[in-house]
């Protein structure tokens, strides 16, 4: 079969991209990147990535390793799966696990269909790795493609390690997301653009907006409703009506194509658009070890915003991960790091010999929520106990501040 051929057939059994196809096939989200290198407006970091998410209900977070297994486990389920998709909990592309975990499931189910939802800030340098990897369905989320409105929508712009704000965070990430897009649609990939739709911000740019993303090779145009959300800049907006949100797509479909049955899914969404049954599989956690699924346990909600910091003298990073007797958490914020709790650690346990697995756990019990771990040093055991549990280690040294400068 050509290259187009199979594009053309998995275009036809992507429920997204396909309304036919909608009620027929099902997809499966699974949620491995909680990391996010940009802040929108509408969005509240407790919840799921708004821009292809339902807000108000946190996901797990899964390994690589626990993604490809449940992928297996539920496709033994669910015969009608057609797309495994990844769009959250934060931006897939500031997540490396990402890009591991589309090399596990492409390997281990290569009939699936390989879907991304984006930013758009690091599509361009990911565009071709993406495409090498498999995936033919890339989603960028675009709101603006005048900085003057996209300054109203995004609070930042994380980019070369510096923190971009207004017109030049947006003039930076509108220039990202076009390049992404247009590199996308030259590689072959098919490009869904979403737009949320947020009424006195951006809804009477969106025609330029649809025929902007249109030039640019976008495949087809989503246009969601802005869902207000407590503790958002945008909490005491409103949401366009159905009626509103109906005229824009009638009046910009003679543009681009539309998807006009998107279901804001959430980041592990599972199974047809119209028949979420991801609860089924909540605590699904396979080994990781490939041995097939394991008993279900519960998996603790990580929060990636939240970082803790092993630090004795509570000024500098100054200890291993191993025997780290306190740790200062902070939540990373636009405006820079802001002092949360402290953590105090049992040191009573051993830290070799028998006891060191638990007193490692003892520690990773500890650190609550937290989804980051900035140590000075960290040992292979500790590191993979991290990973497996879906928090990051960063090594650093020296002043807190400076560590959590990312
Ligand atoms: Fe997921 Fe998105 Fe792929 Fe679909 S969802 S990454 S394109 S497989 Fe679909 Fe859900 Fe709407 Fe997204 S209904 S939120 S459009
Ligand atoms: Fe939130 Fe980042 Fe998604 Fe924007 S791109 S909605 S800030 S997680």
């Amino acid at each position: 079969m050509s290259q187009n051929q199979q594009l053309e057939e998995a275009l036809a059994r992507h429920p997204c991209y396909s309304k036919d196809a909608h009620r027929e096939y099902a997809r499966m989200h699974v949620p491995v990147a909680p990391r996010c290198n940009i802040q929108c407006n509408y969005c509240n970091r407790k919840y799921d990535c708004c821009n292809e998410s339902r807000p108000g209900v946190t996901s797990e977070v899964l390994t690589p390793e626990q993604a490809a297994e449940k992928v297996l486990y539920v496709k033994s389920k669910i015969p009608q799966l057609s797309v495994v998709g990844i769009a959250g909990p934060g931006d897939p592309m500031a997540n490396e696990e990402t890009f591991r975990t589309l090399e596990l499931v492409a390997r281990d189910a290569p009939d699936l269909t390989l879907c991304v939802s984006t930013n758009g800030l690091a599509l361009p340098d990911n565009a071709r790795r993406l495409y090498d990897l498999g995936v033919r369905f890339v989603t960028v989320t675009m709101n603006a493609c005048d900085p003057e409105v996209g300054a109203k929508v995004y609070g930042s712009v994380i980019w070369d390690g510096k923190v971009l704000k207004g017109v030049e965070a947006a003039e930076k990430l509108i220039e990202r997301q076009t390049e992404g897009i247009s590199r996308c649609a030259e590689l072959g990939m098919l490009v869904k653009v979403n737009i949320v739709m947020v009424p006195g911000i951006n809804d009477s740019h969106i025609p330029d907006l649809v025929k902007y993303v249109k030039s640019h090779g976008a495949y087809i145009v989503n246009i969601l409703p802005l869902i207000p959300v407590e503790g958002t800049p945008f909490a005491g907006l409103r949401a366009p009506t159905p009626e509103e949100r109906k005229e824009m797509m009638d009046r910009c479909s003679l543009d681009a194509r539309m998807m006009r049955h998107c279901k804001q899914c959430r980041a592990d969404a599972i199974g047809l658009l119209d028949q979420d049954r991801s609860q089924e599989f909540v605590h699904f956690n396979g080994c990781g070890s490939g041995c097939g699924p394991s008993e279900p346990i519960a998996i603790r909600t990580r929060d990636p915003a939240l970082y803790a910091v092993a630090t004795r003298d509570g000024v500098n990073v100054d200890s291993g991960f191993g025997n780290a007797s306190a740790f200062k958490v902070y939540r990373l914020t636009p405006d820079g790091p802001e002092f949360v709790r402290d953590i105090s650690v049992d040191t009573s346990a051993p830290t070799s010999g028998g006891s060191h697995r638990e007193h490692i756990r003892a520690i990773v019990d500890s650190l609550g929520d937290c989804g980051n771990v900035v140590v000075k040093e960290i040992g292979d055991m500790p590191s993979k106990t991290l990973t497996n549990l879906g928090i990051r280690a960063i090594i650093a040294n020296g002043p807190i501040p400076d560590a959590l400068q990312m």
